[in-house]
């Protein structure tokens, strides 16, 4: 059986800080400009594929990961699964993979906060978001009206805002303008809606969305086994795809467990917390916000 291996780096402190406050980060420079040419390639080759496709129109593909075997790769992709890893922890969980097309004019999204509208995730989590997003952006947006993300910094903590289901300007709302290759964390219960694209120019995105295991996910209620044999261990786990026994997505069976190692000691487990005989995958670990909160 594969090993696991420590997660990733993740969140710094600065970072952490930011994200809670403003509801997001950006990092630039996280994809190559080849691979940024790859992945709009293929999302026109994958999209052209499809009954739906038409190429003046926004196009959107979930359940990208299986589309494709390059899309795959952001399942667990190095650059951001250590991030989702110090939110989610052992539990962590693709909730939505996507990648989208958007041209000229065409369907844009109303402002909405993702996850659940009639009772928000916010109710019950005021400060720790159930969903993040991962945006990679794939074409340079160096200004607004080009089919941009557009978010109201530091909304998340709010369940009501004046432009809901409208494309109201709103002040303090934040246009997503950035170079291409740069990577977006999103808090889900942030404010966003979409800019009309005013260019020529085709907006191309991936976004990843993870949750805890035991949220819903969003595309899909289980995969193709052959497709799950095929993948990595952590990818096959972060697929979390328990069609015999729902509950298994709140306790995940023995051998999904450690997904990773923690990055620093390299445990599979807290240490002093339990008894011996408390088996791993009945163990609580503490996320790296946890062990933040109790360096306070
Ligand atoms: O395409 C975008 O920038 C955002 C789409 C959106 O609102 C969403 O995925 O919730």
């Amino acid at each position: 059986m594969t090993k696991a291996y420590p997660a990733p780096s993740g969140f710094s402190t600065e970072e952490w800080q930011y994200f809670m406050k403003h509801g997001y980060i950006l990092k630039p420079d996280v994809l190559d400009q080849d691979t940024c040419n790859h992945y709009c390639q293929l999302i026109d080759e994958v999209a052209a594929r499809s009954k739906h496709f038409q190429a003046d129109k926004h196009f959107t593909q979930s359940n990208a990961v299986t589309t494709h075997k390059d899309f795959e790769a952001f399942i667990d992709r190095a650059s951001h699964i250590g991030y989702v890893y110090d939110m989610y922890g052992e539990l962590s969980k693709v909730h939505l993979s996507q990648f989208m097309r958007r041209p000229k004019g065409t369907w844009r999204n109303f402002w909405h906060p993702d996850g659940p509208r009639a009772l928000p995730y916010q109710v019950f989590s005021p400060e720790l978001p159930l969903q993040m997003k991962v945006a990679y952006w794939l074409t340079d947006l160096p200004e607004t009206d080009m089919g941009n993300l557009v978010i109201l910094p530091g909304s998340h903590r709010q369940q009501y805002m004046q432009g809901y289901d409208t494309h109201d300007h709103i002040e303090g709302e934040m246009s997503v303008c950035v170079k291409r290759g740069t990577m977006m964390i999103m808090h889900a219960s942030t404010w966003h809606k979409v800019a009309e694209n005013k260019t020529d120019h085709i907006r191309r995105n991936i976004f990843l969305t993870y949750s805890p295991a035991w949220i819903c996910p969003e595309d899909r209620f289980s995969n193709d086994e052959t497709w799950l044999a095929s993948l990595n261990r952590e990818q096959r786990i972060l697929m979390r795809s328990y069609p015999d026994y729902p509950y298994a997505n709140a306790k995940p069976p023995a051998q999904d467990f450690p997904l990773f190692l923690d990055r620093h000691t390299g445990n599979d487990r807290d240490t002093d917390c339990y008894r011996e005989h408390v088996e791993l995958h009945r163990r609580k670990r503490l996320t790296f916000h946890e062990k933040l909160a109790l360096q306070k």
